[in-house]
């Protein structure tokens, strides 16, 4: 059952924790995941085409259009006991990073501090062109607004086919190298270079825990499975913790 000894016996002595999000934590806040069929009047758009450069070249206004919806559903949610255990766990153990692939922000809204966004910020802006940030505010799909070097602005994400931020991914790797603890949660692990991580940790030899409903292409790795949402999973895992240093007190 979960958390197991191992998993408590590697908290307890404070081992190196990193923790690798994606979509499925914030999926009981009410953000739509990538792969869940969403009943959305996006469905029909598949986000690899549209979260791309190709798409915003040709069709930046239809492209902002996604990014408004997305960021107008994002701003009516709140993190969830997921988010939240997770910033409670950083302020107890000494090495703990949180990486994770989402741009919703509800991690930094839960208390969480140095996360790293493999991914961007949804929230954010820059220009296309000169790549500095820009805090446009509301505007219409229709006169898209422009940098005053004259570029594009667009939404500071990582579109497909994109680089990602290089400090934020050489920290995810020198740390996912040096985990003792790796937490894979509510991630598919489809999506490269994140998928790496969780692999390139259990190789260093770091103790790896999927928390996810479903099987992944990570679960084969796991050293620990939890097929349970990561709310109540994440929960357990606090109250147990707890109830454990009471223990040694
Ligand atoms: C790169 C930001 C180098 C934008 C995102 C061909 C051409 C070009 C590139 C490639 C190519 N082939 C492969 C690639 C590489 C490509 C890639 O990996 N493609 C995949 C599809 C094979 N990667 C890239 O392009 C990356 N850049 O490689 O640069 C390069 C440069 C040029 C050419 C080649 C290489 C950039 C990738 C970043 C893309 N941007 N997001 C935006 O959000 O709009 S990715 C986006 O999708 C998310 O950020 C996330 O990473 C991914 C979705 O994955 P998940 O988060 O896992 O979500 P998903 O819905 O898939 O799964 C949810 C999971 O949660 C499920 O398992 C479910 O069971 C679980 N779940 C559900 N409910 C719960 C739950 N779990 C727990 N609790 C619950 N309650
Ligand atoms: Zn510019």
């Amino acid at each position: 059952m979960f958390p197991t000894k191992q998993l408590k016996e590697l908290l307890r002595k404070q081992a190196r924790t990193v923790v690798l999000t994606g979509a499925g934590i914030s999926a009981e806040s009410g953000v739509p995941t990538f792969r869940g069929n969403q009943d959305s009047l996006w469905s029909k758009f598949d986000p690899r085409e549209l979260a791309s450069i190709d798409a915003f070249m040709a069709k930046p206004g239809l492209v902002w259009e996604w990014y408004l919806w997305r960021r107008k559903l994002i701003g009516g949610t709140v993190p969830n006991a997921g988010h939240e255990v997770l910033a409670k766990l950083q302020k107890l153990l000494p090495d703990f990073t949180l990486v994770t692939q989402n741009v919703d922000n509800l991690h930094q809204r839960a208390g969480s501090e140095h996360v790293i966004e493999l991914h961007g910020n949804i929230h954010r802006n820059k220009c296309f062109d000169c790549g500095k940030a820009m805090d446009v505010d509301e505007f219409g799909s229709e006169q898209l607004p422009r940098c005053n070097c004259g570029g594009m602005i667009r939404p500071d994400v990582v579109w497909f086919g994109e680089m990602l931020p290089e400090r934020e991914i050489a920290a995810a790797i020198d740390k996912s190298r040096r985990a003792e603890l790796f937490l894979c949660i509510g991630t598919s692990a489809e999506v490269y270079p994140a998928a790496d991580l969780p692999v390139l940790a259990k190789r260093s030899g770091a103790y790896l825990v999927e928390i996810n409903p479903e099987e992944t292409q990570i679960s084969a790795h796991a050293d620990e499975i939890c097929r349970v949402n990561s709310g109540p999973a994440l929960t357990d895992l606090w109250q147990d913790m707890n109830s454990m240093t009471e223990v040694h007190h």
